[in-house]
């Protein structure tokens, strides 16, 4: 389960570089799955952190609240927010000092790149459904001198757990089509079950998702590997309702 391109681990450099450059890390992660969203092998401690719990208009809203707490506890910043969230009512959360020279980071899709648009208030920066839109690292300035520096989604070289690589796929930080190993979809599907309350096996579940959708092969046979591929997108988008896919309870506190 590897999907780990080029611009990625040059990206890493960079930014740990690029991190003697600011004094603020807004660490963007998917409000679904805060753990398995965090910006990996980095170490933000010297700097002022603010955990960003993005995309919280497609997560449970109770769960949301849990993490807020879990954060709390732990000492840390946190804010909530999702794209269509007003700027001002974002930027009051924020709170950045005046010359505040921040870098925005997180793993792919996680919305960094909406994030800085919102704050520009215009489309400065790509966006995109897909994974690994942005590729270059770039300056944006904002007003009272703040300045802040888009950079592309990271990743581990390595997904150590089936359980980890399936919830980055939940989320849409692995791109569905990248997954050769049939257990994270099984995997992402028992989490999907755990929190939607499905009781459908895998097969069948898919296999009348496929008839409702029309994906179907000759002869009638429902297509599974393109109702996997469509349900799995649909579902990191948030078409498939209000969902998390984690909660502070399950995952070890040391992070
Ligand atoms: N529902 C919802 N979708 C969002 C939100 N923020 C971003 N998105 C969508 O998520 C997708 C990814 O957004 P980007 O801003 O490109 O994410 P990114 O973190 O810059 O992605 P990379 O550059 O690939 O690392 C896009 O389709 C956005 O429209 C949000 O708050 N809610
Ligand atoms: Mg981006």
């Amino acid at each position: 389960m590897n999907w780990y391109p080029g611009h990625i681990e040059k990206a890493k450099r960079r930014i740990r570089e690029l991190l003697k450059m600011v004094n603020t890390v807004l660490e963007v992660r998917d409000a679904r799955a805060p753990f398995a969203t965090s910006a990996y092998g980095m170490d933000f401690s010297k700097k002022g952190t603010i955990v960003v719990l993005n995309k919280v208009d497609i997560a449970d809203k109770k769960i949301t609240k849990e993490w807020v707490e879990y954060f709390k506890k732990q000492g840390k910043r946190v804010i909530t927010t999702y794209k269509d969230e007003p700027r001002q009512v974002f930027l009051r959360k924020l709170h950045l000092g005046r010359l505040a020279r921040v870098l925005v980071v997180g793993v792919p899709n996680t919305g960094k790149s909406t994030i800085i648009n919102k704050l520009k208030g215009k489309r400065a920066s790509s966006v995109g459904a897909q994974p690994g839109v942005t590729r270059g690292i770039q300056w944006f300035s904002l007003e009272n001198g703040v300045k802040m520096l888009d950079t592309p989604g990271i990743l581990y070289k390595n997904i150590f757990s089936k359980d980890l690589a399936a919830k980055l796929l939940l989320v849409g930080s692995l791109p569905v089509e990248r997954i050769d190993d049939h257990e994270v979809f099984e995997k992402a599907f028992e989490i999907f079950k755990r929190y939607q309350g499905v009781e459908d096996d895998f097969t069948t579940f898919f296999e009348n998702f496929a008839k409702r959708r029309g994906l179907l092969k000759k002869g009638g046979v429902p297509d599974l590997d393109r109702a996997i591929r469509v349900f799995f997108t649909e579902i990191s988008q948030g078409k498939v309702g209000r969902l998390s896919f984690e909660r502070p309870d399950e995952v070890n506190p040391e992070e």
